[in-house]
């Protein structure tokens, strides 16, 4: 996997040269600036399901398409958000300002874009529809901004779009670049789908349940923002007093006190707990669709890598 991974660092730095220093330099900016490159890993472990070859590199390839889409939406992102810190360092709006996050955004799109295309018309179509299943995503949580009626469902809905529709490509196409055998990519399809769910749900844990020094920014950011996310939902849903009051002073923007009072409510009931739960459905889901791949190390660490989200959170 070392060599693997120097293979996504070079493939990464090479798709965003261009002619032009300016453009290089903002496009290569939060590469890096480091990360866990978690979507070409995935789709190196989907095409080595069933055997242990080193990888083609067009399977490197693909990896590096979905993780140039995840960079594209972290500067669109970081614009929304108005962010001045990712990964460790300034972010590209806070350095060089919005206009070129945007157009640097659009560029890193433009360049996983031609990559997948290289690749076939399905890898291609399959990711120009994960980039409008991100902006989905991002769109139905923009739309419940504050919005103390959120349902779960909206809430599902919401990450299945912003974060698991591209964990789920990842490992499509690392299984379709593979050539793997039909059903095994659909299990990789579905195992990325859960995977990514249960890695959402545990990122918005972590914002209630860890300290500020953990997360880099204030706990409850999400909750500040209007973002209300399950542990949120679920502690409303249940009812009582703690309910009572996040429902009548969520809704608006916190200061920092009333936020961090909502969280010791958010912190001292079950939400959390519950929260974990449902998360836990989808590490059996996907350790389940684990069981349909051919067995490999490969498929062992996928079906490790669902459960051990989980252990992040320490409380
Ligand atoms: C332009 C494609 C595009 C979309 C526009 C902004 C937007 C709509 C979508 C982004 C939604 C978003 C920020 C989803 C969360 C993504 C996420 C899980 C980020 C954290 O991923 P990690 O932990 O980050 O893998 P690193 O830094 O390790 O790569």
């Amino acid at each position: 996997m070392q060599d693997d991974r120097q293979r996504v660092e070079s493939a990464l730095l090479e798709a965003v040269r261009t002619p032009d220093a300016y453009l290089t330099e903002i496009a290569s900016h939060l590469i890096t600036a480091g990360g866990k490159r978690l979507r070409p890993v995935m789709s190196i472990a989907a095409a080595q399901v069933g055997g242990s070859a080193r990888v083609s590199e067009q399977v490197v390839q693909g990896g590096i398409s979905c993780e140039l889409v995840h960079l594209g939406s972290l500067y669109h992102d970081d614009v929304m958000d108005e962010s001045t810190l990712r990964r460790g360092v300034e972010t590209v709006n806070a350095k060089w300002g919005n206009l070129q996050a945007i157009l640097a955004g659009d560029f890193l799109l433009a360049r996983a874009s031609e990559i997948a295309a290289s690749l076939g018309t399905e890898v291609a179509g399959l990711l120009a529809r994960t980039i409008g299943r991100l902006c989905e995503g991002q769109i139905e949580e923009l739309q419940h901004t504050y919005d103390t009626n959120r349902t779960v469902e909206s809430y599902l809905a919401s990450i299945d779009g912003k974060t698991a529709s591209l964990f789920s490509a990842a490992a499509r196409i690392g299984g379709i670049v593979a050539g793997h055998d039909r059903d095994v990519i659909e299990a990789l399809t579905s195992y990325g789908t859960s995977y990514g769910i249960v890695f959402q749900i545990v990122d918005d844990i972590l914002d209630i349940v860890s300290t500020d020094d953990e997360l880099g920014k204030p706990a409850g950011h999400d909750m500040e923002e209007g973002v209300y996310t399950l542990p949120v939902l679920l502690t409303m849903q249940a009812g009582g007093a703690a309910a009572e009051k996040l429902r009548t002073t969520l809704g608006e923007p916190l200061s920092a006190q009333t936020r961090t009072e909502l969280l010791q409510l958010v912190r001292s009931g079950d939400g959390v707990e519950r929260a974990v739960n449902v998360a836990k459905e989808y590490v059996a889901m996907a350790e389940a669709t684990c069981a349909l791949m051919p067995a490999s190390s490969a498929t062992t660490a996928l079906r490790d890598a669902a459960g051990a989200l989980l252990t992040t959170i320490s409380n």
